[in-house]
């Protein structure tokens, strides 16, 4: 029996449909920049909120109605909420989907049993993705719910902590490459501290690398292909995760000799409690050469911590695709919304809206972004800035003829630099505005 019956495939209608159950931006073979809509958004469903989400809070219990989930979480019931995933990203029509080992399958008295579970699971899985064509983004494990991680996994005190957290990922791995997985995830979970007086943060961080080398090499072992990425996150479970933003996962990577086999995943909030915003974060990441793979929402600057909220700012989105066409956009990556519906939302339909919302705002996004590059207006202005390193001093400074003696000769002689220019911010943004339609 269908979950959804009073929703049909989500059409695009245009920008004058008032239908909320229809996409006004998101019109998937749309051709931007000669790409199809759909090959540079790569939208995907995150499995833990959408399907698992209940809308508890440290207040209140779960709120949301779900008429499908049976009384208790056995392998029939998690089967079935398959099912009903792949109605809902069928109709929504979002090509792919991620999700954590325990998201689908419940856990069992030992892993044995819990493996086992898994694999019930994941044929389910793999029927209603032969049966629809929707491919799997990333896959992860959770290690952060059960309290055996309680002191993190991979950075535990208790060396069995990461031996489990090993057997996990091992598992994930080849559940992710059966799926036919584009990439696989680590987000730190616990890995991270409350307090440096009980903490040896260098040894901590050196099983951290060694965990994600295991991974590496099993991957490899195994003949799994797919991309890695590192999540990054500052703070939320912990005071001080490990991973805080790109430019330290960066070089944590590189430290550690890692570097080959990652890229990030950014995730908007993520880069606010960062104290960045996540163009920064893409930025960073892009220059760098790590930028692989987004995972969309948006938080609340009036609230401190993770809201996970659809995100439905154009600015916002704006800012993401002009990164990713800079770039040359997603290879492995998509746009993965990691963002929950309010506890408030609790009816079924709240999660459509909120899917399309956020389909539409990053459609939106990707047609300014690519209308602010064919105009090239701002591109010319900000290559005007730097104007003075094209020729003359500032381009044999970038061939490295110079050293502090050269440079030292050149400026005594010249007396003083050529009057600055102005940084021009208002005119910038508001050429930016010229596209905000
Ligand atoms: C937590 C978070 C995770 C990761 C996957 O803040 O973003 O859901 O995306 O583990
Ligand atoms: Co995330």
């Amino acid at each position: 029996m269908a979950a959804f019956p009073q929703v049909s495939k989500i059409a695009y209608e245009g920008p004058k449909s008032k239908n909320p159950l229809a996409f006004r931006h998101y019109n998937p073979d749309e051709l931007v920049e000669g790409k199809p809509m759909k090959d540079h958004l790569r939208f995907s469903v995150a499995y833990w909120h959408t399907m698992r989400g209940t809308g508890s809070d440290p207040f209140g219990p779960g709120t949301m109605l779900r008429p499908w989930e049976g009384p208790q979480d056995t392998v029939e019931n998690a089967c079935n909420r398959v099912r009903v995933a792949f109605e809902f990203m069928e109709k929504l029509g979002t090509p792919f989907f991620c999700f954590h080992d325990r998201d689908i399958a419940p856990e069992g008295k030992t892993l044995a049993e819990t493996n086992k579970n898994l694999d019930a699971v994941v044929k389910v899985v793999k029927e209603e993705m032969q049966r629809t064509g929707i491919r799997l983004l990333w896959g992860t494990a959770n290690l952060f719910s059960n309290p055996r991680y309680v002191h993190g996994a991979a950075t535990s005190p208790n060396a069995d902590a990461f031996a489990f957290a090993a057997a996990q990922v091992k598992k994930a791995l080849e559940v992710t490459k059966e799926l036919g997985g584009a990439g696989y995830v680590f987000w730190g979970g616990r890995e991270g501290y409350q307090t440096l007086w009980n903490t040896d943060m260098k040894r901590e961080l050196e099983h951290l690398a060694r965990f994600m080398h295991l991974a590496v090499d099993y991957a490899q072992k195994i003949g799994f292909d797919g991309q890695f990425y590192i999540e990054p996150k500052p703070k939320e479970p912990t005071k001080h995760q490990y991973d805080f933003d790109a430019a330290n996962c960066i070089n944590f990577l590189r430290a550690y000799g890692l570097a080959a086999h990652f890229k990030l995943n950014i995730e908007t909030n993520h880069a606010t409690l960062a104290g960045h915003d996540v163009e920064h974060e893409l930025e960073y990441a892009g220059h760098q050469g790590f930028l692989g793979s987004v995972d969309a929402n948006t938080g609340d600057l009036l609230l401190g911590w993770d809201t996970d909220q659809f995100p439905t700012n154009v600015y916002l989105t704006t800012k993401i695709m002009l990164a990713f066409l800079k770039y040359g956009g997603f290879t492995t990556g998509g746009v993965n919304f990691d963002a929950k519906v309010r506890r408030e939302s609790f009816e079924p339909a709240d999660l459509f809206y909120a899917h399309i919302g956020g389909m539409d705002t990053f459609a939106m996004g990707l047609k300014i972004a690519a209308a602010i590059r064919a105009d090239g207006e701002l591109d010319r202005m900000l290559r005007q800035r730097y104007a003075s390193w094209d020729s003359g001093l500032g381009a044999e400074i970038e061939a490295g003829k110079h050293d502090f003696e050269s440079l030292e000769r050149y400026m005594l002689q010249k007396g003083d630099i050529e009057p600055n220019a102005s940084g021009r911010q208002e005119l910038f943004e508001n050429v930016v505005n010229r596209f905000i339609f």
